[in-house]
């Protein structure tokens, strides 16, 4: 119980934090932006709102301007049900990555913002 308060406590401050230090948004050509857009929708991030993991995976996110679905695995939420069965455990974050083909969970935050960093650079992006 009390673990849980701090656990809480502690994750309130670190978003708190995260939003007066808000990360700048890259700024794109239109052509370019349409692009990061169309390849964001094939991304899902399972997280929980104040998980210091998660809050850096979704600093990363912002500064790349892109949207990604986030989904709220909080105990009884369905999320939390399907990250367990697709991706084999309870670790947030995890994003899905689904390709025609091909799904991938991928856990880890610093392999998550990694694969952002490279999907979105400005080389990928006019690679299609
Ligand atoms: N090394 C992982 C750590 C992630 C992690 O510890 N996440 C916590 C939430 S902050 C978690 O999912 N714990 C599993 C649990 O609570 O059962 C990363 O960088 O993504």
């Amino acid at each position: 119980m009390l673990i849980k308060l701090v656990r809480q406590g502690l994750g309130s401050i670190i978003v708190f934090i995260d939003w007066l230090t808000r990360p700048k948004m890259i700024q794109r050509s239109a052509e370019q932006q349409a692009r990061a857009d169309a390849k964001a929708k094939s991304l899902k991030l399972y997280q929980l709102y104040a998980c210091p993991f998660c809050v850096k995976t979704r600093r990363t996110i912002r500064r790349l301007n892109i949207t990604i679905e986030t989904l709220d695995v909080s105990e009884g939420s369905p999320y939390r049900t399907q990250l367990e069965q697709g991706g084999g455990k309870f670790q947030v974050p995890c994003l899905l990555i689904e390709k025609p083909g091909e799904t991938t969970w991928m856990y880890e935050s610093a392999e998550i913002i990694d694969y952002l960093n490279k999907e979105f650079s400005e080389d990928a992006l006019r690679a299609g």
